[in-house]
């Protein structure tokens, strides 16, 4: 019955389903909204059709936006002639069908329909913030008035997915449908019984209130996370619109207030981060009939911190999981461990007494090898070091059932060296997890040169089904995350010798976004842990860079946060750092013993010398292949190392400052400092090219 290619219109007796039809996830691409107008228009100028369904073809209902047409000038239909226009001046009902995802500009047409049903396992949300916007197709007018002030504020400023079950507790659902329902004739059948309803109840003819106070509330909730960004604030302007002013003008509100945001750099740089996530599960040199293998019994190796974490991370995704160490009495401690931390989240109100019950019953301690080798996957979590990981290695071979995965959790060994050991190599890779494993989301898969294709699918699969964004990183000391974080780390301890104190390079680069300085990160973790990494280095290498003040701290027993002395000191029991003057007495001493002369810094002199050191060693891993694309370290930096989102990633915010800017720096500081600030060929090509960082070309993958 319709035309548009995106959108057609069926229909069922009296009612007419209108189906979105634009794969993969029904984006509001071009033509879409249109299609629907016109069917709309269809459905209403027929006499034999009393009410319409809205629904979605294929995995989703509305995904939202095409966000690629973000800031391209994009083609928009005026207020007052959108899809929400035409539903609210409908003469005749119609429904949203709910299955998969109704987000954004999904949930936002979902909202402009009379009614909305969802089966069990949809999800709808107003995720925009995420990308640096706002709800701009009145999802801020509406959801007040549909769910609450409150709740509004809540999914609107956090972006969450928020299950069916919970969204028709809220109001935005008017059923969900029992379990295994067949959506299209359960919407028919709603619309046949409702078609008569009159007057048809319209969102927009609700009232939003709020309580005094809630605005200012939550934008005092937000501020040390969304510091430095505009859309939060703009989300609660807007929703602060919806009851301040009547509807139309709440509409006029918040379309001025998304034209702040659309082409900012903030949402720039989120839409980046968005599709730089899609980009890093695609591995473009494995054959594409290739596809993971299932795994249904995954153990763990070691209870440890790590691979407790690790377990916890299968758990909570609703894996049971065995997890096995060397004696009971640790198995114990791992085990008491993974109460506590579940424990912690019970208390912190994140986790429900029995979710945490059923996630624990989940994970299995298992006291020898017999009892895991009929496990599809292991991932291997014990100490560090190539000596206890090897026999691991060979035992593992020899009892695991032919086809089972074994992975290592390892944060720099080879991987290489470690596969030779079994008679499986093309069934071994590495998986390292970042700290707290199941807390933080980035999973570094290492290829190992005898990795099948299969194992190192399956390995990323591994990482999405618990959680994680899986980055595929190359065989070489670090891998990609901590090889390019590596001169960051001793740049920020030489900036000691040359004249600032921790607390300084700390504060420039919470200012500039991360949630903690890197002195008092390296706190938490344990400075011994750093300290034992640069003397297997300075063995290795004659020229390795040492550390001398990083060294003395650790000889003086200053191990961080659980010495209650690090770079900072500590009083006991509190994780606050407070700046300690024997820390800068020490750094004055050292680096008078080294004759380093002192200099005062600029905010961004420092944050330059952290970051240009770590771009510049990122270009030195794509020229060697171990990385498919730019835009892999900056997913890297974001979810491994809490590098700002709202600035893109590592290279995305080099490319800001301009690749032939970056190569000038870095070369100058090569004259003044020496061999570690050396131009990495494929910066200089890029340079000499004028080719941002995100379009450099790596080398084929090794
Ligand atoms: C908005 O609605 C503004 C409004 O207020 C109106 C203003 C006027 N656009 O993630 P996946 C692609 S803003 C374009 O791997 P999943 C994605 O790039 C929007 N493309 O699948 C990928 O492509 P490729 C608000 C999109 O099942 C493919 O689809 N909505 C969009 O793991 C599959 O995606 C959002 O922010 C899009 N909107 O997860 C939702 N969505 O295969 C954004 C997906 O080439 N989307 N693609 O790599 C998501 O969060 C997830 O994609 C979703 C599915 C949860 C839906």
């Amino acid at each position: 019955m319709s035309e548009s290619p995106v959108v057609r219109l069926e229909k069922d007796g009296d009612v007419g389903v209108i189906i979105v039809n634009y794969p993969p996830v029904n984006a509001l691409g071009p033509g879409v909204s249109e299609g629907i107008i016109e069917s709309l228009n269809k459905a209403n100028a027929d006499p034999s059709i009393k009410a319409m369904v809205l629904m979605g073809d294929g995995r989703s209902f509305i995904a939202g936006a095409d966000i690629r047409g973000f800031g391209t000038g994009r083609k928009r239909l005026a207020i007052g002639e959108r899809t929400y226009d035409v539903m609210d001046a409908s003469p005749k009902p119609v429904v949203a069908a709910i299955h998969g995802y109704a987000l954004g500009g999904g949930l936002e047409n979902a909202m402009g329909c009379h009614y909305r049903i969802a089966v069990p396992s949809a999800k709808v949300g107003l995720p925009e913030v995420l990308i640096g916007i706002l709800p701009g197709g009145g999802g801020t007018q509406r959801l007040p008035r549909l769910a609450g002030v409150k709740t509004a504020l809540e999914m609107i400023t956090s972006g969450r997915h928020v299950p069916a079950p919970e969204a028709a507790k809220l109001g935005i659902l008017d059923e969900v449908l029992p379990e295994g329902a067949n959506l299209r004739e359960a919407a028919v059948a709603y619309a046949r019984k409702i078609a008569d309803v009159r007057p048809l109840p319209r969102v927009r003819d609700k009232t939003a209130t709020a309580e005094p106070g809630v605005f200012d509330a939550i934008r005092k909730s937000i501020a040390r996370k969304a510091r430095n960004q505009k859309a939060p604030y703009n989300c609660i302007a807007a929703v602060e619109a919806s009851c301040t002013l009547p509807f139309d003008e709440g509409i006029r509100r918040e379309a001025e207030l998304f034209a702040e945001l659309e082409t900012a750099d903030e949402a720039k740089a989120l839409r980046y981060a968005f599709f730089a996530e899609r980009e890093v599960a695609k591995l473009p040199d494995l054959p594409s009939v290739v596809a993971p293998a299932d795994f249904t019994d995954p153990a763990v190796i070691g209870a440890g911190t790590m691979g407790g974490g690790i377990a916890m991370s299968f758990a909570d995704f609703g894996y049971d999981v065995k997890i096995m160490d060397a004696t009971q009495e640790a198995l114990d401690r791992g085990m008491e461990r993974i109460r506590n931390n579940y424990a912690t989240s019970v208390k912190r109100g994140s986790l429900a007494q029995d979710e945490m019950e059923r996630r624990l019953a989940r994970i299995h301690p298992v006291a020898g090898y017999e009892d895991i080798a009929d496990c599809d996957v292991i991932v291997e979590a014990v100490f560090e070091r190539m000596d206890v990981k090897k026999p691991i290695f060979a035992k593992l071979d020899e009892v695991m059932k032919p086809g089972a995965f074994l992975f290592s959790n390892t944060s720099a060994l080879d991987m290489d060296e470690l596969a030779s050991v079994t008679k499986r190599p093309e069934y071994v890779a590495g998986t390292h997890f970042f700290s707290p494993a199941n807390v933080m989301k980035l999973l570094e898969v290492v290829r190992p040169s005898k990795a099948s294709p299969e194992t190192l699918l399956t390995a990323m699969a591994m990482g999405r089904r618990i959680g994680k964004i899986s980055a595929m990183a190359g065989n070489t000391d670090g891998f990609v995350a901590n090889r390019s974080r590596a001169p960051f780390n001793s740049e920020m301890v030489i900036l000691l010798e040359e004249g600032c104190l921790p607390e300084q390079v700390d504060k420039v680069m919470v200012d500039f976004g991360y949630p903690m300085g890197p002195f008092a990160v390296g706190d938490l973790a344990g400075l011994d842990i750093g300290a034992e990494g640069r003397k297997r280095r300075a063995a290795a290498n004659p020229n390795y860079r040492k550390l001398p003040i990083a060294d003395k701290l650790v000889e003086m027993g200053r191990y961080g946060q659980k010495t209650s002395a690090g770079w900072y000191r500590y009083e006991k029991g509190d994780r606050t750092p407070h700046p300690d003057p024997e820390v800068a007495a020490i750094i004055k001493s050292v680096a008078a013993e080294m004759g380093v002369p002192q200099k005062t810094f600029t905010d961004a002199e420092i944050l330059q010398r952290l970051l240009f050191s770590s771009v510049n060693e990122a270009c030195r891993i794509l020229e060697e292949g171990k990385a498919y694309r730019a835009s892999d370290v900056d997913v890297m930096w974001l979810h491994g190392f809490g590098f700002p989102r709202y600035r893109g990633g590592l290279m995305y915010w080099a490319d800001g400052i301009g690749v032939k800017n970056v190569y000038a720096q870095i070369a100058s500081w090569h004259q003044q400092y020496g061999e570690r600030w050396a131009p990495s060929k494929l910066l200089r090509e890029l340079a000499e090219s004028g080719t941002p960082f995100r379009e450099a070309k790596p080398a084929p993958f090794v």
